[in-house]
């Protein structure tokens, strides 16, 4: 490795194999990641866990460094310092990022790091390659930022811990509490938003469009008030039952939100389809406030700046750039949807941080590694059954049953010898456990349901009816 270097207030720990130049980086890939761990706790490396779509000749400069090496038969990339074997290896909850050059190069790896992996005692064996961090990730490029620098962000999370008791303590007629529903179409990052904000993982995130399959609900408690985020599904063209129920479930959290944040990519230019969500956004009776993500991202054109462009789509009580990946802006989000909740006592248990159980959580972590792990039509076609959750004494025992269409998504699923299978249990495996806080035996089973896409009643025992999310 040549150098690392750490963004405390981002909460990015960056790796490079080589000096960059400002502006060199210009397309990323994400992929899973976990921490390499010595004995004393200490961070010395990665692992990536990498799909066909990266080459060989793009991890050349990686390569170029003693201890980094590819596991071929799994994917797996590691970055190390030292050629000895982890003591430990923690997964991370967000996806690592690899920066390419203009001819797809990688040139270096971004991992996001929670905060308790951010301690100096964490950093020591990097220390010798930690160089300070150079702030403004997004100086002179791109729209203009609203919100606050990052710092103010991490700030207000910081502060925002107060004990359930403590806020139990305040009179129920001292509350404000609401809807905020974030809406958009597919992939501007809704759910990478919720995520964020909740500073917890409740819904699955993916760089493919429609990941988001039914309204999750994130539930914010500070002092005094309460926030009940509503992701939703990205709202589309729908070219099967499914698709046509995630839109109307999404069109659905409309009318009865206190506040909509209506989510675009400021990376590229309105669509089609931001105009037509933007209209029925303007219908609704919220408060409206147009959020401009991925302000980290280079313009899809270098030099344009799209922001007076989706400011015309409609009017905006606010308009707020972030970087919901970046945790960039959210402070300012944050105290704008504050301030527009309406009076009222708490709705959900203070503590209770989302509407869903452990089990479709559990189900949700199974597809997402599918849609990481999987090309084009595949992992869209999953649809995924917890069949057996049984609590024995040494582990978690779970078997689910994934449904696919036909017989070579099956095929492609459980890949040469299994090992697709396994690559995408293993790493469900990990989130299940980082979740449950114990050991898991997940056990998985591949099933083909002709067409349960556009079959009403395959839809309705796989629990995606209407009635379920009203
Ligand atoms: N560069 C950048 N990428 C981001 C940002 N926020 C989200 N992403 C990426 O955008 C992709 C889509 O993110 P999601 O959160 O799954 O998007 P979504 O809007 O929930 O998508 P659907 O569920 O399909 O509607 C992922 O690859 C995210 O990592 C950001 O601020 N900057
Ligand atoms: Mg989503």
């Amino acid at each position: 490795m040549r150098y690392c270097s750490l963004d405390n207030d981002a909460g990015t720990l960056y790796f490079y194999f080589t000096d960059l130049e400002e502006g060199q980086a210009s397309a990323m890939m994400e992929y899973p990641a976990h921490l390499l761990l010595d004995a004393q706790g200490a961070i010395f490396g990665c692992r990536l866990d990498l799909d066909d779509e990266v080459l060989l000749s793009q991890l050349e400069l990686a390569l170029e460094w003693p201890y980094n090496w590819l596991d071929g038969q799994y994917g797996h990339l590691y970055i190390r310092i030292a050629d000895e074997e982890p003591a430990e290896v923690v997964e991370l909850s967000d996806t690592a990022v690899l920066d390419l050059d203009d001819d797809d190069l990688v040139l270096g790896i971004e991992l996001m790091l929670p905060e308790e992996w951010r301690a100096p005692g964490r950093l020591a064996r990097l220390a010798p390659l930690l160089v300070p961090f150079d702030d403004e990730p997004i100086a002179g490029e791109g729209p203009v930022v609203f919100g606050p620098p990052a710092s103010v962000a991490v700030e207000a999370e910081a502060e925002e811990e107060a004990a359930p008791a403590e806020m139990a303590a305040i009179p129920h007629d001292k509350w404000r509490s609401g809807f905020v529903a974030l809406v958009g179409k597919p992939n501007v990052g809704k759910s990478t938003l919720l995520n964020a904000l909740l500073g917890e993982k409740v819904a699955i995130v993916s760089p493919r469009p429609q990941t988001t399959r039914v309204p999750v609900r994130g539930i914010l408690s500070r002092p005094g008030e309460q926030i009940i985020f509503i992701d939703t599904p990205g709202i589309h063209e729908p070219d099967h039952r499914l698709g046509k129920l995630m839109v109307e479930l999404a069109e659905r959290t409309l009318p009865n939100a206190d506040v909509i944040c209506f989510m675009v990519d400021i990376s590229q230019p309105p669509s089609k389809l931001d105009r037509m969500i933007a209209q029925q956004v303007q219908r609704a009776r919220g408060h409206k406030l147009l959020v401009l993500n991925k302000v980290d991202q280079k313009p899809r054109q270098p030099g344009a700046n799209y922001l007076p462009a989706y400011r015309e789509l409609g009017e905006w009580e606010m308009e707020l750039a972030i970087s919901a990946r970046r945790r960039l802006g959210l402070a300012a989000l944050l105290s704008e949807i504050s301030a527009r909740l309406p009076e009222g006592p708490p709705l959900y248990p203070l503590d209770q941080i989302t509407d869903q159980n452990e089990q479709q959580l559990a189900a949700e972590f199974v597809r997402e590694k599918a849609l990481f792990y999987l090309q084009q039509e595949v992992p869209h076609a999953i649809a995924i059954e917890v069949e057996e959750w049984i609590e024995k004494e040494t582990a978690t025992y779970i078997r689910m049953t994934i449904n696919v269409e036909k017989e070579s998504q099956k095929g492609i699923l459980i890949g040469a010898g299994g090992g697709m299978l396994k690559k995408i249990g293993s790493a469900a495996r990990a989130s299940i456990e980082r979740m449950l806080g114990r050991p898991v035996f997940l056990d998985l089973w591949v099933k083909v349901r002709p067409n349960w896409r556009d079959d009403p009643a395959a839809l309705g025992w796989l629990g995606y009816r209407a009635k379920n999310f009203l």
